[in-house]
């Protein structure tokens, strides 16, 4: 079938609104129709070409909800009219690292999915004859995109498809990498650096949690106003105060805190959000995604003085048992979406997502078909 998609065609330049061919399911795989997707700041930097694994021609998108059009052979969990989320981090049931209880990081397709291939190999979508890679096993950036039935994730379908599509990355991430990464408990003091899509979502998960101080850091001040809506008690802009931002936190969390998060992607940051937790047992956790080539680095006595360095991948949520939990949240009035969504424009509008990302002028913005 033919279809609109923002096409990546190379790194760093702008995506194209084209009519590419699309392939039907194959064995084990669903077709669904997008009706919306987040633009996460992942998507940004493969597009930007630090991506290790970014590969062009691409279609891009990973934030996404839509509904089941077809099925291809074999596929049992779902059927034509489901409403689903795309899931970047699939879920098996029966790799090893399902059955580990241990670890969201399914990897029953982690191999083709890094390479942008469906499971057998091969691409479904394709421009005269050339085939277009899949992105992170979702390709969101499509009205019409084929995924493995392992990367779905079935939800009410009363639930609004352009503000649920963020729980498909940003939102859950953040939260879950406050209540399954950190385990954040009632009290203690947390500190964020970043407040994009990622870092507000930690932020309204230390609140669920009722964390005690919850620190926001940015260097954009317009990021103050969304940071304390969504529960943060203090706000730092680094650029505006004395002396180093770990030292500042120190001093306001009596020592340290409890637990930290960097939610932008920057090894300096991590740095640093590792050093301003407490000693004995300060947790730091790292959410942002950081170029090819760089690494992190700390004198290891911070880690011999009890503070852990930890990471967090979709925020260890198990994308077919617990997204639908969270769909349900968001409409019971317990998870907030409809505040981080800035703008909302159609798929012929997509640069402007990523202008508005880069400008500091968006939390999300969503793209609908
Ligand atoms: P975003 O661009 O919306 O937000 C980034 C924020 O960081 C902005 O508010 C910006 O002002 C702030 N910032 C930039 N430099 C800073 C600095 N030096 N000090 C303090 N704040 C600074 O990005 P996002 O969509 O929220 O994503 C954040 C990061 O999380 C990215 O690296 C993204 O790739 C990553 N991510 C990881 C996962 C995961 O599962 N681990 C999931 C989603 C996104
Ligand atoms: N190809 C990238 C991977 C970057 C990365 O860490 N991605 C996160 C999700 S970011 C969503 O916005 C993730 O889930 N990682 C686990 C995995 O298996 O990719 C790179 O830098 O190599
Ligand atoms: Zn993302």
């Amino acid at each position: 079938m033919k279809v609109k998609a923002a096409v990546a065609w190379g790194p760093g330049q702008p995506l194209s609104i084209e009519t590419v061919d699309l392939e039907g399911p194959k064995k084990g795989e669903v077709l669904v129709r997008i009706v919306a997707s987040g633009v996460c700041h992942t998507d940004a930097y493969t597009l930007s070409g630090v991506d290790p694994e970014g590969i062009f021609p691409v279609i891009l998108g990973h934030e996404g909800a839509g509904i089941v059009e077809e099925v291809g052979e074999g596929v049992t969990s779902l059927k034509k009219g489901d409403h689903v989320i795309p899931l970047y981090t699939p879920e098996c049931r029966t790799c090893k690292f399902c059955l580990s209880g241990k670890t969201n990081l399914c990897q029953r397709i982690r191999e083709t999915q890094g390479k942008g291939l469906m499971p057998d190999g091969t691409t479904r979508f394709s421009k005269d004859g050339k085939p277009i890679f899949h992105y992170m096993g979702t390709s969101t950036f499509a009205e019409y995109t084929v995924v493995a039935e392992i990367s779905l994730a079935k939800i009410d379908e009363k639930a609004p498809l352009d503000k649920v599509c963020l729980l498909g990355c940003g939102v859950t991430t953040g939260i879950g990498a406050v209540l399954n990464t950190a385990k954040v408990e009632e009290g203690a003091n947390i500190a964020v650096f970043g407040m994009g899509g990622i870092g507000l979502s930690v932020i309204q998960g230390a609140k669920m949690a009722k964390a005690g101080k919850i620190i926001a850091i940015d260097i954009n001040n317009s990021k103050e106003e969304m940071a304390r809506k969504f529960g943060a008690t203090d706000f730092v802009n680094p650029k505006e105060i004395e002396g180093t931002i770990v030292d500042h936190i120190v001093k306001l969390t009596d020592g340290g805190a409890d637990y930290s998060f960097e939610c932008v992607g920057n090894t300096t940051l991590m740095r640093q959000a590792l050093e301003c937790c407490h000693k004995g047992w300060g947790e730091s956790i790292i959410i942002g995604v950081a170029a090819a080539g760089q690494e992190i680095c700390t004198r290891p006595f911070q880690l011999v003085t009890g503070r852990v360095w930890k990471g967090s991948a979709f925020g260890g949520v198990k994308g077919r048992t617990e997204l639908p939990g969270y769909v349900n949240q968001y409409m019971e009035g317990k998870i907030n979406l409809d505040d981080l969504v800035t703008f909302t424009m159609p798929i012929e509008e997509i640069n402007k997502a990523f202008d508005y990302m880069h400008e500091g002028k968006s939390i999300r913005s969503v793209v609908t078909f």
